[in-house]
């Protein structure tokens, strides 16, 4: 068994209770398949089936014919494939009127007993196998299963910002998987596994580059690169996921072939539509365009005095006699602006570019719009636009890769984050009106919806750098399956498989995992503040740093109080943009949640919070708690030595030891800077750098 986290949650490690690894060879023994294809999402899931039960149970399964079938059996197939499915299938059963539902049931009939994976089309039945393979790798009966599931999401995304010269954007875990040199890895073997970890959990589109597309001569839309896509597009479809690309809004000036990239210059329109044509005869199930227009440097229609429903509808109108998408960002805003002028915020950017154009956009063209009006802090409100555009499309974007939550040399589970942002009720339409059931296209009649995030994956052996990071990337898949799952079961779940073989290793990780949000918030961003980081790199501590701060801070500190104030009253007026509940909650300084205190508001800092504490005093206390516990963690897991294999062990170690370092700097720069703006002493007495 390779140690190096290579296999991910797909390790498949030995079964070790004898009773459940017999159980589990009795039913695998065999497996009937309807689809005998070569190729196909059926296909893959009987080469998973191969791969995994030798590895769990020692026992390779053999495929045989319907007839040839002994008295115990795997049956698996599409619905109305085969007999044993038929029978299997006894009534209504909701999952399976959805493309990607399933349903496994064992069945035991007179003459023989079978296990049933089935689902309406070949990719549910591999989502259903990669269940029950999950079920196996955790050590649960399979004996009487009767277990149905679709997905809530139907977009089920993931964006990569690889560089065509093997770069990543924002990437902590190496170089890019699909590209190096300028050259595609149509041969690399990874992609394969690549496809096989995405599929297993759900994930059923992958954009495989950075939304800031530049060099025309590595555009992958052209006729020189187009065909090497097509083979990543083919084996993507192999586990039931299609392929998306970023695009330039202005490819067709940067590849010299229209003088123009106006949406409404019928030329730009009609290159465009020959585009799309040329896209789908070499990858027949393209999924689309992702666009990021008018936003950090990049081109868009505001240059020609267009909008964006303008910009986006062109490509639209490209893609739509294919049933291609366009997801268009939102992430839009000049970080050109003059930031001391209070007229001008940031985080209202989005909501009042694409508020007013509701209804604007054609039904294939998709809002992705990220989980907060900035940009992926550690704790930001929920984006106002979320569900504001009842007649336009949208998903929301998560950020997997740790850009400003510890690149992956710090833990930080992401899961409680986002699980907040999906339980937000938005009030759009009266209560109710959550994150969680808009993405889902329950609120508003979307015919697109669903969830979307930027990968943290690299060609590192474990893919994620941090070998802790894999759980962000499985759980991301995981809730958007199914987002009552809580924390702790997606943590539970993805240690159970991932380190099977101590209970106490599953123990600490899972409550590593648990509390490491709350930790990496309280060592670097106090009360919602955020963007005091590095410039450029956005790693460790530098309080007026950020690049785009040149203007001013971000955080407005000066010697008497800190914070943005963004109300109706005497800020900028941002917190306007949310429905009157939470706009009239964040406005008053009574009851503003602490945690986004000074996202909403400027306070003296001798201001004193829900907790009781002054301002001041919370950035001290949770400055130095924060490193504590990182060095409890420490102590805790030196403890463990022995109980987990000594590669990871000591890879955890080592990125422990520098999470303690980090923050430490963390602490000393964040609380000097703020004693010495203040002039204000820790009321314990502490040192303070
Ligand atoms: C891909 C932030 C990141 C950029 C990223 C951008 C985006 O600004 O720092 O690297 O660009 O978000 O989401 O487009």
């Amino acid at each position: 068994m390779k140690n190096n986290g290579y296999d991910a949650w797909l390790r498949y490690d030995k079964v070790k209770d004898d009773g459940l690894a017999s159980q589990y060879r009795e039913w695998t023994a065999e497996i009937v398949a309807s689809e005998a294809a070569v190729e196909g999402p059926v296909a893959s899931a009987i080469k998973e089936l191969q791969l995994a039960l030798p590895r769990l149970i020692g026992q390779t399964p053999k495929l045989v014919e319907e007839k040839a079938a002994s008295k115990r059996f795997l049956a698996i197939g599409t619905l109305n494939s085969f007999s044993y499915v038929e029978e299997a299938v006894q009534g209504p059963i909701a999952a399976l009127n959805d493309d990607e539902g399933y349903l496994l049931k064992t069945i035991t009939a007179a003459d023989c007993s079978y296990l049933v994976v089935t689902g309406k089309t070949e990719r549910a039945v591999l989502y259903g196998v990669f269940h029950l393979l999950r079920l196996m790798a955790q050590g649960e009966s399979i004996q009487s299963l009767q277990l149905a599931e679709q997905p809530k999401y139907r977009l089920r995304m993931i964006n990569h910002w690889d560089n065509m010269d093997g770069s990543i954007e924002r990437g902590y875990a190496g170089r890019s998987i699909f590209y190096r040199n300028n050259e595609l890895l149509v041969d690399s073997p990874r992609i394969v596994d690549y496809a096989r970890l995405m599929a297993s959990i759900g994930i059923n589109g992958i954009a495989i580059n950075n939304v800031n597309v530049h060099r025309a001569e590595t555009f992958l839309i052209t006729d020189k690169l187009l065909p090497q896509v097509a083979q990543f597009a083919a084996i993507f479809r192999s586990y039931g996921i299609k392929l998306f690309l970023s695009v330039n809004y202005a490819a067709t000036i940067e590849l010299g072939e229209v003088d123009t990239a106006d949406p409404l210059d019928p030329r730009v329109q009609e290159w465009w539509k020959q585009k799309a044509e040329q896209i789908y005869s070499v990858i027949p199930d393209f999924g689309g365009f992702v666009v990021k227009a008018d936003s950090e440097n990049r081109p868009g229609p505001f240059t020609y005095n267009r909008d964006h429903a303008d910009g986006a509808n062109m490509l639209g109108e490209a893609l739509k006699p294919y049933g291609g998408l366009v997801l268009w960002r939102c992430f839009v805003y000049d970080c050109h602006q003059d930031w001391r002028d209070r007229s001008t915020d940031r985080a209202r950017a989005a909501y009042d570019h694409f508020k007013p154009l509701d209804g604007r956009f054609l039904d294939n063209v998709i809002l992705q719009i990220k989980n907060g009006p900035m940009d992926f802090q550690v704790r930001e409100p929920v984006s106002p636009l979320f569900g504001a555009m009842p007649n336009t499309n949208a998903v929301m974007e998560f950020q997997i890769t740790q850009e400003y939550t510890g690149q992956q040399r710090h833990v930080c589970f992401l899961i409680p984050q986002w699980k907040e942002v999906l339980e937000f009720d938005t009030k759009v339409k009266g209560d109710g009106s959550t994150v969680k059931e808009i993405a889902a296209g329950s609120i508003h009649p979307y015919a697109h919806s669903g969830i979307t995030a930027v990968t943290n994956v690299g060609d590192d052996d474990n893919w994620t750098g941090h070998h802790l990071a894999q759980a962000n990337l499985y759980g991301y898949g995981r809730l958007l399956w199914n987002p009552e799952l809580s924390s702790e079961q997606i943590a539970e779940e993805w240690v159970r498989i991932t380190f099977p073989d101590s209970d106490a290793v599953q123990q600490l990780l899972v409550k590593f995992l648990l509390e490491s949000w709350s930790i990496y918030e309280s060592y670097t961003s106090p009360l919602g503040v955020g963007w005091m980081v590095t410039p450029h790199y956005h790693y460790g501590p530098d309080i007026d740093g950020y690049e785009y701060s040149k203007w001013g801070t971000y955080h407005f500190a000066d010697h008497k109080g800190i914070g943005v104030n963004r109300t109706v009253a005497s800020g900028t007026g941002y917190t306007s943009q949310y429905e009157p509940e939470h706009a009239a909650r964040y406005e008053s300084l009574e009851t503003c949640p602490d945690e986004l205190l000074l996202f909403f508001h400027h306070v003296p800092y001798t201001h004193v919070l829900h907790s009781g504490k002054t301002v001041i005093q919370h950035i001290y206390d949770t400055h130095f708690a924060g490193v504590e516990r990182v060095e409890y963690w420490i102590e805790r897991w030196k403890e463990l030595a022995g109980e987990v294999d000594e590669q990871r062990f000591a890879h955890i170690s080592g990125r422990l030891q520098e999470q303690l370092e980090n923050s430490k700097e963390w602490r000393d720069i964040v609380n000097t800077y703020f004693f010495r703006k203040s002039g204000i002493a820790d009321e314990k007495g502490r040192t303070i750098y």
